[in-house]
């Protein structure tokens, strides 16, 4: 049924179950000198190239591609529309290779697919695994159903592994092989009315409209004291928290201090970060993120983008997380964020309720390439989250 994926090493969806086949690593490398050399260049109709991000024109013309063909909702009413900020924020993060952001042009030089990966370093159990994230993989409309994601996936894969790298980390909505967890999304209305205009959510249940506006009203101002944005002073200190925090999780980042300020330090419009300094020891005790990915409202007269708030790492230590959470709501509301969205990942099932986020109706599935794990995990082992 998988042409493509059933001759990948990834976990086969026959081999569910198969717990006597080790963890770890489905194929060994190769020699570096037995990579294939040439590109996987589909046809001469078709040519592929690096995208080199410090060029404006360029840059332009992902987020072109992005903006127009790039991932929608099953009801096709939003599409992401990943800014070109967050774009060279999310492709050059320390040790970033640039060979890995690969477009691919037809003849008229037009951009016609896209597909990354960036180097991270992932704890899987007690063993950190160096791999490739990929990410941001689309053809345009009109070519798709012509297996050209397969050569987009197959040349990532051989910059990869030109750079000695094996395994790989990726998410989709839709079912490729065995996914190494499945996470739902849940939305936390912060403009209510808006998200009712747009065809976001749905009023049944409400009598009126003020008394449902009025049920996701938030405080103005923030609740815990010592509540404040992160600044680049705090990266040491932020570090240990979250290397700390992230133990508990069978997969998570091994974020060093590096990691830490390109991920992690508030970038406007791209990435927020706040933290509670303690008022009596100054020490840092908790600390919550969230990233900016708005989407394109595809049908409405009155407004064409919702701005959406993702959760990202969230680490409470003195605050329970269900204040610490809501703390982070009122930031992104003062923001004028639409909604905040966050994966049933991690802790985060103990606040989603209770802080009035509905559950979504797309999944989200976790994939590991070429590395099995025994079973399967719940969302909630899950300490990752990719963009
Ligand atoms: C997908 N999302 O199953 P089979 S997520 C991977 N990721 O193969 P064609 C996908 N594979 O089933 P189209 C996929 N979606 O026959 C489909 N596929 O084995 C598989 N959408 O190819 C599919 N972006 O070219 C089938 O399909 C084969 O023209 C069919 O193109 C697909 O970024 C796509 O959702 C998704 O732009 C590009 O529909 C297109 O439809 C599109 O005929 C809108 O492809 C945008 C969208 C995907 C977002 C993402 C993660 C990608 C991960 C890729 C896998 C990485 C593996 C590890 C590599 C490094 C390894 C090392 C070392
Ligand atoms: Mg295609």
């Amino acid at each position: 049924r998988h042409k493509f994926w059933e001759t990948q090493p990834v976990i086969q969806i026959s081999d569910l179950g198969e717990t006597s086949l080790p963890e770890g690593p489905i194929q060994q490398p190769t020699l570096l000198s037995e990579v294939k050399q040439e590109p996987y260049n589909p046809t001469a109709a078709y040519e592929l190239f690096t995208c080199d991000l410090d060029s404006e024109e360029v840059c332009s013309e992902v987020y072109t591609l992005l903006t127009n063909h790039y991932v929608e909702d099953e009801y096709r009413l939003f599409r992401f529309n990943y800014s070109k900020e967050f774009l060279r924020w999310a492709l050059r993060p320390p040790g970033y290779f640039p060979s890995w952001h690969i477009g691919l042009r037809v003849t008229s030089k037009k951009l016609v697919a896209f597909i990354s990966g960036i180097p991270a370093k992932i704890r899987i159990r007690d063993g950190v695994v160096v791999l490739a994230e990929i990410n941001f993989l689309c053809v345009h409309k009109k070519l798709r159903s012509r297996r050209l994601a397969p050569v987009m996936i197959k040349e990532v894969s051989r910059r990869v592994r030109m750079e000695n790298i094996w395994q790989a980390a990726y998410t989709a909505g839709v079912v490729l092989s065995t996914p190494i967890t499945t996470c739902l999304f849940w939305h936390r209305s912060l403009n209510p009315k808006k998200l009712i205009d747009v065809g976001f959510t749905r009023i049944d249940g409400w009598a009126t409209m003020t008394g449902y506006i009025n049920f996701y009203k938030l405080p103005e101002q923030t609740a815990t004291p010592g509540f404040r944005k992160m600044e680049p002073h705090d990266v040491a200190a932020v570090t240990r928290l979250l290397r700390e925090y992230l133990k508990q999780f069978v997969v998570a980042p091994d974020f060093d201090e590096n990691d830490v300020e390109h991920w992690l330090l508030p970038k406007e419009d791209v990435v927020d970060s706040s933290l509670v300094e303690s008022p009596e020891s100054h020490e840092i005790t908790d600390f919550c993120s969230f990233y900016t990915v708005s989407s394109s409202i595809l049908d409405s007269q009155t407004h064409s983008v919702l701005k959406v708030a993702y959760s990202y790492y969230n680490v409470s230590t003195e605050t329970p997380l269900l204040q610490l959470m809501n703390d982070a709501l009122i930031v992104a509301k003062k923001k004028d964020f639409d909604v905040f969205n966050a994966l049933d990942v991690m802790q985060n099932e103990t606040f989603l309720k209770e802080l009035k986020f509905n559950p979504g109706d797309g999944k989200l599935r976790y994939y590991l390439y070429n590395y099995r794990l025994k079973h399967i995990l719940r969302s909630s082992e899950l300490g990752l989250v990719l963009l």
